[in-house]
């Protein structure tokens, strides 16, 4: 069954890695946020991008979910004794990825070709795809002003009320060929469990995405991000109030409305069941919470046995 994910950061990661154990190899293409991508000593950072790439490669720091496993920090201790902020902790081994990625890019490659050659390298069996290959930048307006978004996520702990989000350059952006094909040949569509503001919310904003999606024949199935009213990690659940989104499974079945046709809920948000149908989707209860590879293997078969009887 091909499968497409849309997938942000960590929450998605997991989902995604629990789709490819399911399948046979080769048959899911994961398209992720680029929005949160940005520039430090000259480097290219692609977190949501890595974090995808490191979990299908069974790299990821289990503790954090980003980063690579075992890392350690010699290159970022010191850049802080030259006297350099470190508050976005690049490990030594991750410092390997974001050079390289930046000297392909300034040699002309696209970030869909160096996304595929550093998954390919790291032996990932799915295709990695960034939703387009424009730059794209996610804009935090707060009562402080507008944040950069690692800014406003890393360095000041997303403590910052959220008052508007925006997608710097999304305007100018595509959905990639790779994009399309993945959709066009897509069985099944799943929005994984990421903040459906900032992590899925600017793969939805690129123009052209939403069309290219409502062609895609394949059911198209979300899980939840939000269990008993709360993001599992991250500030969703504090966003999506903020900027006047109710926080919860039906929160978020509204917000995508008329783009799915099921909603996968937690057993804690059962009694959304009939709302969420009210929007005209089918609903899967189960247990979303991923605390280990058996979680999310067994959610991720749930899902694809559900978006199959979609179909
Ligand atoms: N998240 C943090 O909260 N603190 C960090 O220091 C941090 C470093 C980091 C380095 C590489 C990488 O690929 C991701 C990293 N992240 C870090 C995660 C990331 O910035 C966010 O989780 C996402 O942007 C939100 O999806």
């Amino acid at each position: 069954m091909r499968v497409v994910a849309l997938a942000g950061g960590v929450g998605g990661a997991k989902l995604a890695a629990g789709l490819q154990e399911a399948l046979p190899a080769g048959e899911l293409a994961v398209v992720v946020n680029t929005a949160d991508d940005f520039e430090l000593w000259g480097l290219h950072i692609s977190p949501d991008l890595d974090t995808v790439m490191y979990t299908l490669a069974g790299l990821a720091n289990p503790e954090t979910g980003w980063g690579v496993r075992g890392d350690t920090f010699a290159s970022l201790e010191m850049l802080g004794r030259y006297g350099e902020d470190t508050w976005f902790r690049l490990g030594d081994r991750d410092l390997a990825t974001h050079i390289l990625r930046t000297a392909r890019l300034r040699e002309g490659r696209t970030p869909t070709e160096v996304a595929a050659s550093l998954a390919g390298a790291l032996g990932v069996p799915s295709r990695l795809l960034p939703m387009c290959d424009e730059r794209v930048r996610t804009v935090v307006q707060t009562p402080e002003g507008t944040l950069e978004f690692q800014e406003y996520f890393v360095r000041r702990g997303q403590r910052d009320e959220v008052l508007a989000v925006r997608f710097r350059g999304v305007e100018a952006a595509r959905p990639t060929p790779a994009v399309r094909e993945a959709l066009a040949a897509a069985e099944l569509v799943v929005f994984c469990p990421s903040n459906p503001v900032v992590s899925i919310g600017p793969i939805l904003e690129v123009p052209g995405m939403r069309e290219a999606l409502a062609a895609s024949p394949a059911p198209k199935v979300a899980v939840s991000p939000i269990v008993g009213g709360r993001a599992l990690k991250g500030p969703a659940d504090r966003m999506m109030f903020s900027l006047g989104h109710e926080p919860s499974a039906r929160g978020v079945a509204r917000m995508y409305g008329g783009l799915v046709d099921g909603m996968v809920v937690d057993r804690a948000d059962g009694g959304e069941r009939p709302d969420v149908e009210g929007l005209g989707m089918e609903v899967l209860v189960t247990g979303t919470v991923m605390r280990d590879a058996a979680d999310r293997a067994r959610l991720a078969r749930e899902v694809l046995e559900f978006g199959r009887g979609l179909g």
